[in-house]
């Protein structure tokens, strides 16, 4: 299993996008947000800010994101998956929140920890996993897209390359 969190795998600039995780163990989940931004080039940084075992970093690392200009920071984690919703609570950037599926609870102690935040403090969770990872990053593009008339170009060709492949799969049927 791939483990190396890649530091350098953004396109140059600034990040605008933060994705971190709670161990590197989820990366092999995470990476799947790095590519989809890589494919938009979205300037990105990944590291891994554990909750429980390195508090003080996470909790400078939500204190730095906005004065950074992080303008979205995709956070995953497994199992008591605190990192999301502890990030939230110290950042007004916008957290979105990618359950890792865990070993004993295949992911669901993960979304359950993440989606189920009290409310006044936000964390816009995704699906369980890889499909999770990837639906954030693009989140996180038409996110950046609203602004950005480049990127709106290039998510609605994402969304019509989709839809072609979709189209051909009726051929497949014969
Ligand atoms: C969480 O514990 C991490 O987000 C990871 O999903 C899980 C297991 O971590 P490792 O034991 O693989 O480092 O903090």
């Amino acid at each position: 299993m791939e483990r190396a969190v890649s530091s350098a795998a953004s396109p140059a600039g600034s990040p605008l996008v933060g994705v971190v995780m709670g161990s590197s163990s989820d990366w092999e989940t995470m990476k799947h947000a790095a590519d989809i931004l890589t494919d938009f080039g979205v300037p990105f940084e990944a590291r891994v800010v554990s909750a429980h075992r390195m508090p003080d970093e996470m909790f400078a690392y939500a204190e730095a994101a906005q004065g950074r200009g992080l303008q979205a920071i995709i956070a995953g984690a497994g199992g008591a998956a605190h990192l999301p919703g502890m990030l939230a609570a110290k950042t007004p950037v916008p957290v979105l929140g990618v359950p890792v599926a865990s070993r004993h609870l295949q992911g669901v102690d993960s979304l359950h920890s993440i989606v189920q935040m009290p409310k006044g403090i936000p964390v816009a969770t995704f699906a369980i996993g890889t499909a999770g990872a990837g639906n954030a990053a693009l989140f996180a593009v038409a996110m950046l897209a609203h602004h950005d008339p480049v990127l709106r170009e290039k998510l609605a060709a994402f969304r019509l390359r989709q839809t072609q492949v979709a189209t051909a799969m009726t051929e497949e049927l014969r």
